[in-house]
């Protein structure tokens, strides 16, 4: 596959969207951006609802790639996360097919996978193939968008990478983040090789940097050529000092998912 130029970038405006905007042209792409939010100083950025199926139909023609941030990132009630993620992403996946478009990126979530246990002392990493557990229907939506790009695969030949990522934010703010932490730089380069490795089928991949404090196997990240550079370790002993270290007695510290699987944030909108 030849490497992709012109990439759609949903959920332009959010905050992983902001990241990449400003990190993902230095790998040589051309961007194309959609949110349901205009985007201050992107005057042609798409406003579009993921509910729009004319206007993603549109928004796709003629890129080369897409990577899938839009949608409701926390937890909500089971309409809400129906209508933006599940329907949302499979409108997107829809017009994709509909226009040819043959690569997609999709921002899947540790949450998916939220009530593994995260791993203690010798404990080996999570592996990739570690069963389903949504810690939320927010988690449950990505384990649909995983085996809607699944499908996609087997059925229409649409490559896609599901990217779990762990927490991608500028810093680390809590303990459990030094564990998951995805730098955006290193989201980035993942995003890269997400883009440009060839034959990935779907693949599902972990979204982390290097951290000392890794929870989770890397492995299938790397084979597509992402070389995190990037490690939270330095952020740990002021945090450390803040927080305390993670209690294992605790049900919000003893799983991947953190305070997802105890008191999960709610999608404020
Ligand atoms: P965010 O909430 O900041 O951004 C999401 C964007 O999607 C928003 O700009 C919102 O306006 C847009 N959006 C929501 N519903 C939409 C709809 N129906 N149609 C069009 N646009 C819509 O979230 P963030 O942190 O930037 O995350 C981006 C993606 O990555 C999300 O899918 C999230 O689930 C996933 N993710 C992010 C992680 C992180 O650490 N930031 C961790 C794991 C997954
Ligand atoms: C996610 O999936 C959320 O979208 C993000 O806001 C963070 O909460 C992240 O997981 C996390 O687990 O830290």
């Amino acid at each position: 596959m030849p490497a992709p130029r012109t990439v759609l970038l949903t959920g332009a405006a959010g905050g992983l969207g902001t990241l990449m905007r400003e990190l993902l042209p230095g790998h040589g792409y051309r961007l194309r951006l959609l949110d349901l939010r205009p985007i201050e100083g992107e005057p042609d950025a798409i406003v579009a609802d993921l509910a729009d199926r004319d206007a993603l139909r549109e928004a796709v023609r003629g890129v080369d790639a897409i990577i899938h941030l839009a949608g409701i990132s926390l937890e909500a009630s089971f309409d809400k996360i129906l209508a933006a993620n599940i329907e949302g992403t499979y409108n997107l996946y829809e017009a994709a097919r509909e226009e040819g478009v043959r690569r997609i990126v999709f921002a899947s979530s540790n949450h998916a996978v939220g009530y593994t246990p995260r791993p203690q002392g010798d404990d080996p990493l999570i592996p990739v193939e570690t069963p389903r557990r949504p810690d939320t229907f927010y988690g449950l939506s990505k384990c649909f968008g995983e085996d809607l790009a699944q499908l996609y695969w087997d059925r229409h030949g649409i490559e896609t990478v599901s990217v779990r990522i762990g927490s991608c934010f500028p810093e680390p703010t809590s303990v459990r983040m030094l564990s998951v932490w995805m730098s955006p730089a290193d989201g980035a380069r993942l995003f890269h090789a997400a883009l440009t490795a060839e034959d990935v089928g779907h693949t599902v991949v972990h979204g982390s940097s290097a951290n000392t404090r890794l929870w989770w196997d890397l492995t299938s990240a790397r084979a597509l050529g992402y070389e995190p550079q990037d490690d939270s370790e330095p952020y740990a002993a002021k945090l450390v000092a803040e927080q305390g270290e993670l209690d294992p007695g605790d049900p919000a510290h003893a799983r991947l998912g953190g305070h997802f699987v105890t008191d999960p944030p709610i999608w404020p909108y």
